[in-house]
C-alpha cells in the first residue's frame, strides 16, 4: 500500500534496487521534494556496490506526468502583468542533474512505465537503459502545448531514438504515443499485457543484475561515443575497451562458464 507522505518509495529486492514515484493524486509529476528524493536516492545506489539493476516505476495509474505545474515555487503567476519565473533554473538545478544522474548510473537502469508519461516525465523514462511499459501505457512530449522544448533530455534523444520524422511530429504534435505505437517506432524497448508488467520487469532486473556491470556500462557509453566519432573512431574505440575488458575476471568468467557448461558469477572485475 503507498504511503502518501513519502514522495519516493524505494524497494529492495537483492541487488535490484525499485524506485516508485508517489504522488499519484497528481500522476507522480515532480514537486522539488520528489526531485530531492529521486537524486538523493540515485546519488545513494550509485555508490552501492550491491545494487546492480535500478527499476524507476510509478504508484497508481500514472508513470509520471512532468513537472507539477501547480508547484508555487515554479509555476507561473498567471495575474496578469506578474513577473515570469526563471524555469531555466529549475531546468538546470533539477532536470539536467538527473538526466545525467541517470544516463551515468554505474549500473542498467529500467522504466516500467505503468501508465501515462508526459512531459519530463516520459523523457525521464527515455534516459533509462532499458524501458519497459503497460500496454495501457502512453508517452506524451506535452511540451509544445504550453509553449516549451521537449527538456530533460527530450532534444537530445528523440531524434536518436527515433529519428528525426517521428521525433519531430511526437514534438511539435505533442500527441498521446500508445504504448504499442512507441515499441513499433523505438521509443521504447517493448511494451507487455497490463498485468505482466510487474513480474516481467523484476524477470528483466535479475537478468540484467547477473551480468558483468563493467560490460554493461561501457555498451552503453561506446554507444554514446559513437555518436560524436565516424566509424574508424568507434572501431578503435571498440579495440581499447576489449582490451580492457579482456584483461578481467569477468572476461575469463564468462569463457570458462560457457566451455563448463554453468552459469558464469561475475565480480565486477
Ligand atoms: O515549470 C515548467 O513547466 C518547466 C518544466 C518543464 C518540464 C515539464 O515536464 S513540462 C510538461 C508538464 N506536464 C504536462 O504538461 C502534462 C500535464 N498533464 C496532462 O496533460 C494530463 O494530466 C495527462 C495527459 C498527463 C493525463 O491526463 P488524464 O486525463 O489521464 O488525467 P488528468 O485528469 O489530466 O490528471 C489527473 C490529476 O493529475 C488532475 O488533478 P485533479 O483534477 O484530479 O485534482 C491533474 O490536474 C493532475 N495533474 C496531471 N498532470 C499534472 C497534474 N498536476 C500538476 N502537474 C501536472 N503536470
Amino acid at each position: 500500500m503507498a504511503d502518501d507522505a513519502t514522495p519516493l518509495l524505494s524497494r529492495r529486492d537483492g541487488a535490484v534496487l525499485t524506485l516508485t514515484l508517489n504522488r499519484p493524486q497528481a500522476l507522480n509529476s515532480f514537486d522539488g521534494a520528489l526531485h530531492e528524493a529521486l537524486i538523493g536516492a540515485l546519488k545513494a545506489a550509485a555508490g552501492d556496490a550491491g545494487v546492480r539493476c535500478v527499476v524507476i516505476t510509478g504508484a497508481g495509474r500514472g508513470f509520471c506526468a512532468g513537472q507539477d505545474l501547480s508547484d508555487p515555487a515554479i509555476a507561473p503567476d498567471l495575474t496578469p502583468g506578474a513577473a515570469p519565473k526563471d524555469i531555466g533554473k529549475l531546468i538546470e538545478e533539477r532536470y539536467k542533474p538527473l538526466a545525467l544522474a541517470i544516463h551515468h548510473f554505474p549500473v542498467p537502469v529500467i522504466a516500467a512505465v505503468n501508465g501515462v508519461a508526459a512531459g519530463a516525465g516520459a523523457n525521464l523514462a527515455l534516459n533509462c537503459d532499458i524501458v519497459l511499459a503497460a500496454k495501457s501505457a502512453s508517452f506524451i512530449q506535452a511540451f509544445s502545448k504550453i509553449g516549451l522544448i521537449p527538456d530533460c533530455g527530450g532534444s537530445w534523444l528523440l531524434p536518436r531514438l527515433v529519428g528525426r520524422a517521428n521525433a519531430m511530429a511526437l514534438a511539435l504534435l505533442g500527441e498521446k504515443c500508445s504504448a504499442e505505437e512507441a515499441q513499433r517506432i523505438g521509443l521504447i524497448w517493448r511494451c507487455v499485457a497490463d498485468d505482466a508488467l510487474a513480474t516481467e520487469t523484476q524477470a528483466l532486473a535479475a537478468r540484467l543484475a547477473a551480468l558483468p556491470a563493467k560490460a554493461l556500462a561501457e555498451t552503453r557509453r561506446a554507444f554514446d561515443n559513437a555518436d560524436r566519432m565516424g566509424l574508424d573512431g568507434a572501431l578503435s574505440l571498440e579495440a581499447d575497451v576489449q582490451r580492457r575488458l579482456g584483461m578481467s575476471h569477468d572476461y575469463l568468467e564468462g569463457v570458462s562458464a560457457f566451455f563448463a557448461k554453468r552459469a558464469p558469477v561475475f565480480k565486477d572485475r
